[in-house]
């Protein structure tokens, strides 16, 4: 199977470029990997390269040993992966320990893979062991009224969960487990990965105060769409900051609580405390 026709190929093409025509993917911001299903690997097997020298991760991923990925490269514009995703994108092949990757397709004009490669491969780790393998697609966007939000309210995980909750009754549909917030830290390296890989434990989306947000899931459909959904529910919010610092009615957590029932979902309670 040639690489660019198979299915996962053109489902995380297509992903990010809707997220490039979103605006979340200035210059060469954002970042987006998949983890290649065995099936998926044996189709492009005989079409992949000879296998090159090993390079370090930056961290350790052993439950992630031998899996392959498919990543953005590190100073590669998203705007470009549609029209040539063979310089923008990669395919990884990861080594035995873990601790080390080796490209195995794409990159034809040289580069590396996301400088987020260790956030993005901790956090497949820890949601391959909580989602027992379902979840698969780890994508990093630049969501303009998200990072608007980290510079006005406090960085709690409650406080961002409520209010995006109270923006759109979908919300806590969406993401019933919540949201997770970092404050701010360097990105690129091990410390960060560590942070918001621990996040995933819980969260299928961290926020990186003043940066971004992260999210995780199944597909790229489900992975994009909590990415949206949350940034959707945090441009009304920044609309309804704009137009007034109260609001004049919301929904209330007895009203979170009567959506839990009917949506058969569970909303953790510490989401749902009374404001002053
Ligand atoms: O430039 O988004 O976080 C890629 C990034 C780094
Ligand atoms: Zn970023």
């Amino acid at each position: 199977m040639r690489i660019l026709d198979s299915k996962f190929m053109r489902g995380f093409i297509k992903m990010a470029d809707d997220g490039y025509h979103q605006g979340w993917h200035e210059r060469n911001g954002g970042n987006l990997s998949y983890r290649l299903r065995e099936a998926e690997v044996e189709d492009i097997r005989p079409r992949l390269n000879a296998a090159g020298d090993w390079m370090p991760i930056g961290t350790s991923v052993p439950g992630l040993a031998g899996e392959f990925f498919l990543v953005t490269g590190s100073g590669k514009y998203f705007r470009n992966i549609i029209v040539d995703p063979e310089a923008c994108l990669a395919i990884i092949e990861l080594d035995e320990s873990g601790e080390n990757y080796r490209i195995r397709w794409g990159l034809v004009e040289g580069g590396r893979p996301t400088s987020e490669l260790p956030t993005h491969l901790m956090n497949h780790e820890v949601k391959k062991r909580v989602t027992g393998g379902k979840h698969r697609v780890i994508y990093h966007a630049h969501t303009t009224n998200t990072i608007a939000l980290t510079f006005v309210l406090p960085l709690s995980d409650e406080v961002f969960t409520r209010e995006l909750w109270e923006m759109a009754t979908e919300c806590p549909v969406v993401f019933p487990e919540g949201v997770g917030v970092i404050g701010w830290m360097v990105p690129g390296g091990r410390d960060i990965a560590v942070a918001t890989s621990r996040m995933m434990e819980t969260y299928n989306a961290a926020i990186w105060a003043h940066h971004g947000m992260f999210c995780s899931g199944e597909d790229f459909d489900l992975t994009f769409g909590l990415m949206h959904t949350i940034e959707k529910s945090a441009e009304i919010l920044i609309k309804v900051l704009s137009m007034s610092p109260v609001k004049t009615q919301t929904i209330t957590p007895d009203n979170f609580r009567n959506l839990a029932e009917g949506f058969h979902i569970s909303l953790p309670e510490k989401f749902l405390y009374e404001k002053q």
